[in-house]
C-alpha cells in the first residue's frame, strides 16, 4: 500500500471515529495553574488574562473577539530548546524555526500514576523505564515519551497542582539518568502532566532541572501540563504537539492532540 493510500484510509478512519482525536490539553484561562519560582527570582510568568474586545455590542455589533495576556510557558505547553541556556545556540531551537516533522510522532505513555498517587515526589528511574519496555516494547528513535501521573486531575486547584510547602513543590518527574537514557534512544522529547517537565524538587538535582538542562542541550523538546493521558494506550497512539509560530519563541501553549485507535 502506498503512503497516499494509507493517508486516505486515515482520513476515512478519522471521519468514522475509528481513530479518535483525544484532547491532551487543559483549559487556558485566569485559573490555569502557573509555575511559581523561588522568591530569589523576581519575575514569574503573569496570570493569564482574557479581555473582551467586543461581543455583539457598541464595540462590535456583529462580532465577538478577545485579546489575551499569556506567557509562553502557560498551561499545557511546549518547551523549545532555546528555553534553557544549554540549548541556546540551536538555530532550529525556537518555536518559529523548529522542525514540524519532528513534533508529530508515536507516543510512549509510561503509566506510573499509582506510584505518583502514593508518593508525590516519585522519581522515574532507568529501572522503571526498562521494566516498562520489557512489558510494552522498546522506546524508538524520534518518539515522544510521557509520564502518566494523572496530575491533570488536580489542575482545577492550583494549590493541589503545585503541591508546595515550606520545602518547595512536591510533584513527580524524571531522574537525570532517565533523561540521558531517553536522549540516547533518540526520543524527540519528554512530557509531564505536572507544571513543568522536571520534578518539583529538581532544583536540587545534578544537574539542576535535568529534564530542562539535558533535553534542550540535545535539541529535544519538553511538554508540560499534559491532560487525559489516562485515555491513551501505552503504545500505538500518535501525539501532535504543535507550538504557535511565535517569533524567536522559547515555548508556547499547545493544543496537544493524540490520535488513538478505537
Ligand atoms: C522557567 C524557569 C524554570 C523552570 C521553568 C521555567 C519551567 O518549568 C517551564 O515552564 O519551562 S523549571
Ligand atoms: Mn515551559
Amino acid at each position: 500500500m502506498t503512503a497516499a493510500d494509507m493517508l486516505g484510509q486515515l482520513g476515512q478512519m478519522l471521519l468514522s471515529g475509528r481513530i479518535e482525536v483525544v484532547d491532551c490539553s487543559g483549559t487556558l484561562g485566569p485559573d490555569t495553574p502557573l509555575l511559581k519560582l523561588p522568591p530569589d527570582f523576581a519575575k514569574d510568568t503573569p496570570k493569564i488574562e482574557i479581555h473582551r474586545i467586543s461581543e455583539y455590542d457598541q464595540d462590535g455589533p456583529f462580532w465577538a473577539w478577545n485579546w489575551l495576556k499569556l506567557g509562553e510557558h502557560s498551561g499545557t505547553h511546549f518547551d523549545a530548546p532555546h528555553h534553557w541556556i544549554t540549548g541556546k545556540d540551536y538555530p532550529d531551537g525556537f518555536t518559529d524555526t523548529l522542525s514540524l516533522q519532528r513534533i508529530a510522532a508515536p507516543v510512549n505513555v509510561l503509566d506510573f500514576s499509582k506510584e505518583c498517587a502514593a508518593d508525590p515526589d516519585f522519581l522515574l528511574t532507568i529501572d522503571h523505564v526498562n521494566a516498562w519496555e520489557t512489558e510494552h516494547g522498546a522506546i524508538g528513535t524520534g518518539e515522544w515519551v510521557v509520564l502518566r501521573s494523572d496530575w491533570d486531575k488536580r489542575a482545577h486547584d492550583e494549590e493541589l497542582f503545585l503541591n508546595a510547602n515550606e520545602t518547595g513543590p512536591h510533584t513527580p518527574g524524571p531522574t537525570a539518568e532517565v533523561i540521558d537514557y531517553l536522549i540516547g534512544k533518540g526520543v524527540v522529547g519528554w512530557g509531564s502532566q505536572c507544571i513543568g517537565t522536571d520534578a518539583g524538587q529538581a532544583g536540587g538535582m545534578n544537574p539542576p532541572f535535568p529534564a530542562h538542562n539535558l533535553l534542550h542541550k540535545h535539541n529535544r523538546f519538553g511538554l508540560a501540563s499534559l491532560a487525559n493521558l489516562d485515555r491513551l494506550p501505552a503504545k500505538g497512539a500518535i501525539l501532535i504537539a504543535a507550538p504557535l509560530k511565535i517569533k524567536n519563541g522559547t515555548g508556547s501553549p499547545i493544543r496537544a492532540l493524540a490520535l488513538v485507535a478505537r
